[in-house]
């Protein structure tokens, strides 16, 4: 027997428009879970849609043969940005696939050690920079986290440096991606007709898409200019000269521009959101904070890691992903059926019906995390844990083939990232009471989080990377 799906009371036209705060889109997406359960529908300016957060729920349209991603209408509204790039295209669009093929290679295991090095770099320039602001300073942790992922991702993927580390100000492709981002998730909640009709936002993001599209083939330039082409084996050689070995295809230059663009974003936003969290999450529990200190003392002492140290810092791994669990920094992904169907066997979805796998919602699914799921605890993720784990239970990387592409490289870098901030620094909150607020552009940041590093003293007299890293920060 068909059911109905449980949903708020709504408004003529605008329906549960209301109830969802512009600002706080998957804080309200929360809030109504709580209210209604694992399953409810809203209706916003005469579109419909199914929320799910429950493993059962998830597990199910996790199913590939009967569901497939959906791209949603903040994906839509990028695409100006990325268009066919690799995170808003269209399952049935040729360009993903045969990106896909050429891509992949580039982020898997042996383009991720090419790129410990370059890692390593850019962590070692964010960790000088806050050495020589002393302990006094006030670091805002998500400025110093989104200057640090776009700088590794620029430098890994593209061979690019922003020297975010030596500007005041971040690179203006950061404020033009914001509010890009913010515009595209806005306009989800405006009439088309109002949208079009506000010319002013309309035309900043035009410009901001330009902007955008201008840095992307300024790198492209670059590369072809100095006849480099193919000399760094990197994600924009794989671009430039990549060849789909199914269907022989190569990506054109327009393709090329929207994924060096989806990469820039896509690659450090989220990054930078789960660096942030963690530390937040370290911050407050001190106990976790020494324990995490204390695996890094035990495997690197005063060395720099090596890629070889990082199985072995598996508990910084543990904490990294019960931060993904309780703020999956990219909060949301949507699916729709391939053929008609019903959910959990009750509830009808056609083709085209969007259902949105709200994700701090599944990560807090009591049958599955016991009754302390608002607790920070790392050892969920011990391999005896996850073991138990019923499928589909924590999805922050999203589903199936369209699942992201950047998962190894992400946990590489923030793995990296974790292990020398706590060798180099103590860390400690400014606001004691910082309380959890947290802003939201298509991803969630922790906002105004801002904490205090004192350099800790360390016995550098065998290892000469160090002695170089502290010459060049002239603190010796
Ligand atoms: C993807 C992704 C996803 C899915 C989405 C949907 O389904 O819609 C997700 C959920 C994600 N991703 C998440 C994340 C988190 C983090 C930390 C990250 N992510 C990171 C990164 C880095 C990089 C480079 C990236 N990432 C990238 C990417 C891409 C390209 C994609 C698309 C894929 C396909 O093919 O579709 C993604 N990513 Fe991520």
């Amino acid at each position: 027997m068909d059911e109905t799906v449980p949903t708020p009371r709504g408004l003529p036209f605008v329906g549960n428009l209301f109830e969802l705060d512009g600002h706080a889109l998957i804080q309200s997406l929360m809030r109504l879970w709580r209210e209604l359960g694992p399953i409810y529908r809203l209706n916003v300016l005469g579109q419909s849609g199914l929320v799910v957060g429950s493993q059962a729920l998830v597990n199910e349209v996790c199913d590939e043969t009967r569901f497939e991603k959906f791209v949603h209408s903040a994906l839509i509204n990028l695409r100006p940005a990325t268009g066919d790039g690799l995170f808003t295209a269209q399952n049935n669009e040729a360009n993903w696939e045969i990106a896909h093929r050429i891509l992949m290679p580039a982020f898997g295991p042996l383009g991720l050690r090419d790129m410990h090095g370059k890692m390593l770099d850019i962590a070692g320039q964010m960790l000088d920079r806050w050495e020589r602001f002393g302990e006094d300073a006030e670091i805002d942790v998500v400025d110093s986290m989104t200057r640090l992922t776009l700088d590794t991702l620029a430098l890994c993927a593209f061979d690019y440096r922003f020297n975010s580390f030596y500007r005041d100000s971040m690179h203006s492709f950061v404020d033009s991606m914001v509010s890009a981002l913010l515009e595209a998730s806005a306009r989800d909640r405006r009439p088309a007709l109002l949208s079009r009709a506000m010319l002013r936002t309309q035309r900043k993001f035009r410009h901001d898409v330009a902007m955008m599209h201008e840095l992307a083939d300024s790198l492209v330039a670059d590369r072809r200019e100095k006849g480099a082409m193919g000399s760094r084996g990197d994600l924009l050689d794989s671009m430039l000269l990549g060849r789909d070995p199914t269907s022989g295809k190569q990506l054109s230059d327009e393709n090329i521009r929207f994924q060096l663009v989806t990469f820039l974003i896509a690659g450090h936003e989220t990054t930078s959101g789960l660096l942030s969290f963690t530390l937040y999450h370290l911050l407050k529990y001190p106990e976790i904070l020494r324990k995490a200190q204390h695996c890094v003392d035990d495997v690197l002492g005063s060395r720099l890691p090596t890629p070889a140290d990082m199985p072995r810092l598996d508990y910084l791994e543990h904490i990294l992903m019960e931060s993904l669990r309780l703020w999956p920094t990219a909060p949301a992904f949507a699916v729709t059926p391939i053929a008609p169907t019903r959910l959990a066997g009750k509830y009808p979805v056609m083709p085209g019906d969007e259902i949105l796998v709200l994700l701090p919602a599944l990560h807090r699914d009591p049958l599955v995390w016991g009754d302390d799921v608002e607790t920070f605890r790392p050892e969920r993720f011990e391999r005896e844990a996850v073991a138990r784990l019923p499928p589909n239970a924590w999805k922050p990387f999203g589903n199936g083939q369209r699942a992201c592409i950047g998962r190894g490289f992400a946990m590489q870098e923030a793995q990296l990232v974790l292990a020398m901030t706590l060798q180099r620094f103590d860390i400690s909150a400014v606001d004691k009471n910082y309380e959890m607020k947290i802003a939201e552009t298509l991803t969630i940041k922790p906002d105004g989080l801002r904490m205090h590093v004192r350099a800790r003293p360390r016995d550098d007299t065998h290892d000469p990377a160090y002695r170089q890293n502290k010459q060049g920060a002239g603190s010796s």
